[in-house]
Parts: structure tokens; sequence; C-alpha cells
């Protein structure tokens, strides 16, 4: 077969396939192209697809209702139409009976690339038209921000789509202070498309002119060798601490900007009052924070000098507020560049995100393309994402969120599509309890990740591969053709083809499918796109040629952009919106709304489970369970790439020499991960590069338990979030706290259980 364009979150290709088997990927002009694309050759006929439609054995012969039995029944194959039949009358008995808001599918998950079968889009654009659901706002990965951002900047776009590009850090940064660090792994991916990898080429010609990194991170490799970064050795969920240490010498030395502050920032007076300790007794100096952050006291006074001395960039990743209290590490950064007063100018101020997603920074067009239109949601049901087993466990129950009070609602039915709770959930055994309460999960999935064993109703779905779309990201270098590159697997259909037949079963199809098939919706979101596209001034061909070339590239127009500087110029002229107006240090909505857990102003405000709390004396290892190098969250976990970074079949924990040795362990054993939550095994890598006390076990190893019926299951693959706490960030925002979690780790004894999770459950044919 002749090669054909295609794209993914990690890069734009061409496929080549034989045999019904991607066999050959190769980057589409790409100057870094990412490792994840050796995930693809293999991937599409894998026996761990899910070639027909299924139900759990339990559910169609007891009928729907609460289970324990959910991930460890057989389950038997159905013929589609029964599938559908069955999927149509469960949804029909709930809504008649407890109303569409007892329908859950906020269904979170980052699914595939194209604009046109995204599987969330198709789902809620199908419960959309028979009368909505309960949905979920925000995301796991900055569920603090975005609700915070708001009341600090006026918008959280304002720092993620308007993010100074990595073309004027390279020309004009001296010195990046990268909280949390730029892990090039992260900037492979972003959601869409990523056709062009240019970090590791700014950072060169950045160092090449002298930018110095000040990287705070557990993990040294959290920026690339070649960067040459100085490490600062930072305790897990300690940054904020530093960052107040520093504040405390720019205030203390009178090196901050008071004129910036006074004309572009709000509440200055009570954050400086709060660092100097006045406010609450304590003064933040760099020896007080050094207790907390392990970060030397001479070297935060040498840092916040050098700081106060060149152009510099403070910016903080997604991973740091990804915590319990993840808010303050955001604020203490913006709070700690406002101190700075290089807001505004290139190469200065504060950034969020930088290493964190590949398209932040991107100097190409930030181009709002159109998706499918999903319709309106008439229910008003909502949760914070993260909050999924909260809902499930506690219908009825009251929550705050971001100034107010909701109810919970009793959801009898979820629907899950694109997406893996078991890889971007905490608290795993919970999350399994709190799956047990519903009548009926349904769910669609190429592959049998534990989310779809833990399903009653289970529908094949393609993978992009085997369909067309178009793919662009939010800032991407092209925009791609997505061909088909292989006929479905086994009995696998399209999400769009499922629920336009699920939708005729409501009487709704042509709503739902406006009378297009697949290539008159492609037709149609490319003239749509055409018409973007010509707002911004980019000629575009027809669709048969747009097809034919494969790719259309967009222009890196947006290199020279600067955030906030109309904004620094002229803030009367250009406010941001604030209550303000201004940057707010300090909120007085915030403040009103009484959160300990979130006050007025950016503050320390000690974790449960860091290593200063009692709990270490317990569990005195800091995991930090961030995302994988080798693959997209738990996507392609069965890929060559992320195989071979296995250690006998089990993900790699990496731990450093001296707490290996005190533990009597070696490189390659087999270990055992524990807290009071749950455990885990996984394979010890020994390595310099993870901070003493620290150990790092990436997510995305499918959960595998030893005993499916057990309350409390041990993951034999390396799941971190076994381990991991399921509460919210803080009562503002309520986002996912799972980048941290206190363990124990000892050497398994004996001989470790097999790994199962890439195996299909037991399928039945059904007795007729
Ligand atoms: P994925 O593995 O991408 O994880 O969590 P997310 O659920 O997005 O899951 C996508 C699933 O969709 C895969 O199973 C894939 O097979 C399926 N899929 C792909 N394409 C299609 C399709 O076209 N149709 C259908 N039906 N299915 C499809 C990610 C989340 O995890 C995120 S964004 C973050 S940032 C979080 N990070 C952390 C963290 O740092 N630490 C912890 N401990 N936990 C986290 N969880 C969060």
């Amino acid at each position: 077969m002749t090669a054909v364009t295609h794209s993914s979150h990690w890069g734009a290709f061409r496929v080549r396939s034989r045999d019904g088997e991607i066999d050959a990927v190769e980057p589409l002009h790409d100057p870094d192209p990412s490792p994840l694309l050796r995930n693809l050759p293999g991937s599409v006929r894998h026996s761990a697809r899910i070639e027909r439609p299924v139900a759990r054995r339990g559910w169609l012969e007891r009928g729907p209702g609460p289970t324990r039995e959910r991930g460890a029944d057989s389950f038997v194959e159905l013929e589609w139409d029964e599938a559908l039949d069955r999927a149509a009358a469960e949804l029909e008995r709930v809504r008649a009976a407890h109303g569409n808001r007892a329908i859950y599918a906020g269904s979170y998950g980052w699914a595939s690339a194209g604009i046109f079968h995204n599987s969330q889009n198709q789902l809620h654009r199908f419960l959309n038209a028979i009368g909505g659901f309960t949905s979920h706002r925000n995301s796991y990965s900055v569920g603090a921000s975005l609700v915070i951002l708001p009341h600090l900047l006026g918008s959280s776009a304002a720092v993620f789509r308007k993010a100074t590009p990595w073309t004027v850090i390279a020309k004009h940064t001296e010195l990046l202070v990268a909280f949390g660090g730029l892990p090039l792994k992260n900037t492979f991916v972003a959601p869409g498309g990523m056709a062009h990898h240019g970090l590791r080429g700014h950072l060169d010609a950045a160092r090449l002119r002298g930018m110095q990194i000040a990287l705070f991170s557990p993990l040294r490799d959290d920026v690339v060798p070649e960067a040459q970064a100085r490490w600062y050795p930072v305790t897990p969920l300690g940054d904020v601490a530093a960052m107040l240490g520093l504040a405390h010498v720019l205030v203390s030395e009178g090196l901050h900007d008071t004129e910036f502050l006074g004309r572009c920032c709000h509440g200055s007076k009570q954050f400086i009052a709060y660092v100097a300790g006045e406010s609450d007794g304590v003064a933040k100096t760099p020896e007080w924070a050094e207790a907390r952050s392990g970060i030397a006291a001479s070297d935060l006074r040498a840092l916040a000098r050098e700081m106060a001395r060149k152009r510099t960039l403070v910016t903080v990743s997604y991973s740091l507020q990804r915590a319990q209290h993840g808010e303050q590490p955001l604020w203490a950064a913006l709070s700690l560049a406002a101190l700075l007063g290089q807001i505004g100018l290139p190469g200065g101020g504060f950034g969020h995100g930088y290493g964190s997603m590949g398209d932040l920074g991107s100097p190409f067009q930030n181009l709002a393309l159109p998706m499918l239109s999903e319709g309106l949601n008439p229910v008003r049901d909502f949760i914070p994402v993260a909050r999924i087993a909260d809902l499930l466990l506690g219908a009825g129950e009251e929550f705050d969120y971001n100034g107010a009070r909701y109810t919970y609602p009793d959801i009898r039915l979820v629907y899950w599509t694109g997406g893996n709770p078991f890889h971007h959930h905490q608290d795993l055994n919970r999350l399994r309890r709190a799956l047990g309460r519903p009548d009926t999960v349904i769910v669609h999935e190429p592959y049998w990740t534990p989310m779809a064993k833990h399903a009653d109703l289970v529908f094949p779905a393609t993978t992009s591969l085997e369909r067309n779309d178009i793919g662009s990201g939010r800032a991407d270098a092209r925009i791609v053709a997505m061909h088909a590159a292989l006929p479905p697997v086994g009995g696998a259909r399209n999400d769009h083809d499922i629920f336009a037949a699920l939708a005729e079963r409501f009487g709704v199809r042509d709503e739902f499918t406006e009378g297009r098939d697949e290539r008159a919706w492609l037709e149609h979101l490319y003239a749509r796109t055409r018409a973007v596209l010509a707002d911004a001034g980019i000629a575009t061909p027809e669709f048969e040629e747009f097809w034919a070339r494969g790719s259309l590239e967009v222009p890196d127009s947006e290199s020279e952009r600067v955030l906030f500087d109309t904004f620094r110029a002229d803030p009367e002229a250009n406010p941001l919106k604030t209550p303000s107006g201004k940057i707010e240090l300090y909120s007085e909505k915030i403040a009103r709304f009484g959160y300990a857990d979130c006050p007025g102003h950016a503050a320390w405000l000690e974790c449960d489970e860091w290593l200063g709390s009692p709990r270490a004396k317990q569990f005195p290892l800091a995991l930090v369970a961030n995302n994988p190098a080798t693959r997209l969250h738990s996507q392609l976990d069965i890929g060559a790439y992320s195989q071979a970074s296995k250690v006998r079949g089990r993900e790699p924990v990496r731990i450093h020499p001296s707490d290996a040795a005190a533990r009597g362990i070696a490189g390659g054993d087999v270990v055992r991960l524990w807290n009071d939550r749950g455990s885990c095994l996984a394979g010890a890598v020994l390595s310099e590069d993870v901070r003493p006390g620290v150990v790092q076990l990436s997510t995305g190893a499918w959960f595998d338990p030893d005993d499916p019926r057990a309350e409390r299951a041990m993951c034999v693959h390396g799941n971190p979030n076994l381990l991991t706490r399921d509460v919210g960030t803080s009562r503002l925002a309520q986002g996912c706290s799972g980048q941290h979690a206190l363990v124990e780790l000892e050497k398994f004894a004996g001989e470790p259980p097999p790994v199962r999770a890439f195996e299909p459950p037991r399928i039945e044919r059904r007795k007729s």
C-alpha cells in the first residue's frame, strides 16, 4: 500500500501499511520528531484490540444495578444490533426513571487527533440530542490553573494561548527560572496535533546566546542535559517555600519594582506584608525557605539577586498545580515575577506550562479551528472533572467549587469514550468502589484497557488510523489530511457510526448526522477551516487538492508576541478582566470565599503528604507520579517504544542509589511500592538524577490487579495511581492532585506475579 499522511497528538507522519498492519511511519517535515511514533507499527491489529460488541455476563443475566463484579466478570459477545438495542433501551430506562442528569458523560480523556471523529464531541453531541447529561468542567492537566487564573489575570487563555513564544525567549531571556522544569518528553505532545517540535532547537539557540536555566525539580533530567541547567533539587511540594524565600530577598534588599507593582498590580501590600511576616509573624526568609524546600538559603539569596539583575522569566509547570494546594505555586510564581517588574517585557515576566505541553510558547498562529459541534446540553449539573469518584459515591452530597456550593446528582449510567480513568484518576481502589455504584457503565474503546474491562457494555471503536479525518492542534505548524491507513479491525466501528445508530433508535438520526456521511462532514469542516484561515490571511486550496496534497502549512507569524506587553504599556487603556483591572496579588473575591485551603494571596500551606509531614515517618519516600516519556498517558502502552522501557515487564521506578542501598535493592529488581491506599509492583532503576528521598514512577501502565475481586488490589504492572490521593487541589478549584504521594518501597520477595495487563478478559460466545 502506498504511504498516506496521518496525524496524532504527538506528530504528523506518513504511514505505510502491509498485511493489514502499520509497517512504517515517517515524520512529516519535523525537525525533532517524537519517539512516540515508534509505538505505532504493530499497534493496530494487536491482540489487545476489541473486535466485537460485548456485554458483561452478570449485567446480561441479572440486569442493571450496582455491583462489585465490574472488572472481574466475563463478557458475552453480542451482534451489533442487539448491543445497540440494549444500550438504547438502558439509556431510555435511565432517562425515563431518573432524568438525563442521571447520565454521567463527562467522559474525560485525550482520545485521538482529528476534528471530526473526536469521540467526546461525538458522545456529547449524541446525548445532547436526547436531552443532555451531567458534564464535567476543566481538565486533569490544569484543573487548578483554569479556575484560579481568571481571578488573577482575567482569563486563563491569556497565559496559555498568548504565552510569549520560545522564539522571543531564545532571543531575549537571560535567566529562565523553571519551577517544575522543562521536560522535553511533554513537549512532544499537544492536543489535536503537533507537527513541528522545536523546543530542543530553541534551547540550543538560547544557550549559545548565554541564557541560563535555574531548574527547580526533584528530577535533574527535567531539562535536557545539553541545556546545562543549574539544578536546585527542591523537595517535592516545597517550591512555594523557595518562591517566598526568593521574594523575601527581593523585598528585604529593596530589589523589587515598586513602580510596576503600583501601576500594574493589585494587592502587593498584602503579599509583601505576608512575605515579611507582618501579617502572620513568620518572615519567609531564605533560612525559613531552606527548611521547607531543601534549597540552601545562600543559594536562594544569590539567585534572587541574579533574577533582579537579569532579564528573567519565571515559569511554573503544570505538574506543580496538579497537587494539593496546587493553586499556590502558580500564584506565588506570578507574585514573584510581579516583584521583579518584568511582566510584559520581551523574554521577562511570568509563564505557566513551558515544557508541560508542546503547543505552549508555539510561534505558530493560534487558530481556533472548528470541531464537530456538540449542540446544547440542557442539564446544568456538572462536576469539577477530578471529582468523579466523589460523584459516584456521594449522590446528594454537597461540594464547594469556586465560591459556590453544588450537589452531586444520583448517577445511574456512566458513558465513557476516548479516556481511561484507570490511567488518569487517583486512588484506584476507591475508583473501583465508585464504579461499582451506577446501574450501567457503557464504554467505546479500541483496546481492552482497564476501563473497558470495567464496563457492562463495550463497543469496539476504530483507531484514528482506520478512518479519515483532518488533524491540527491549537497552534500547530500544519493542518493534516488524516487518511485512513487500514480498514477497520474486526467488527470495530467509528464512534460517529455507533452514535448515529443509537440516535436512530431515539428518532434523532437526522439531527445527529445532519444528513452527512464521513466525507461530507470532512468537506463541511474543511470549508469552515478555510474560512478561519482566510480571516488569518492564509490562502488554501479546495478540499480535493488539500486531501491529495496531504497537508497545509500554517505560518509562524506569532514569533514576536510578548505576553502582557500592551497591558504593561498602558494598564488603564488595556485593563485585565480582573475586578481591579490589574494583576491580582491579593484577591478580595477569593478571600471572601473563606477557604482555608486557598486564602486571598499566595501562601505556604503545608501539604498532607510531603517529606516534612508526620506521615513521612511511616511512608518516607516522596513519589513523583508524572506523565510518561514513552507513550502519551496510557495510550499505546502496548507499543514497542513503551514496552522497551519496562523492567521485567513492569513500569520502571527510578530511585536514588542511596535509598536503594538502604533497602537492599539493585537495578532490575522487582519492587513493591505501597502506602495505606494500595500498592503496586515496578522495576527498579537506580539513578542519581532523582533527589534522595524521592522515587519517580510515571503514569500510564495499564492497571493489572493481582486479584480483580479484592477490595484492595495490587497492580502488578506499575500503575502509580493505586498510591495517589483522591482529593481536590482546594475548595476553590477541586483540581486533580495526583502528582504526589508518600510511599514506602521494598524488594519484592519471591516470584513476581505475571503481567496480564494486555490480555483480553474472558469472552464467551452467546448460548442461543
Ligand atoms: P489516555 O491514556 O490518553 O488518558 O488521561 P486520559 O484518560 O486522557 O486515554 C485515552 C483513551 O482513549 C485510551 O484508552 C485510547 O485507547 C482511547 N481512544 C483513543 N482514540 C479513541 C477513539 O477515537 N475512540 C474511542 N472510543 N476511544 C479512543 C490523561 C490525564 O491523566 C491527564 S491529561 C493528566 S495531565 C493527568 N496527569 C496525571 C499525573 O501527572 N499524575 C497522576 N498520578 N495522574 C495523572 N492523571 C491525569
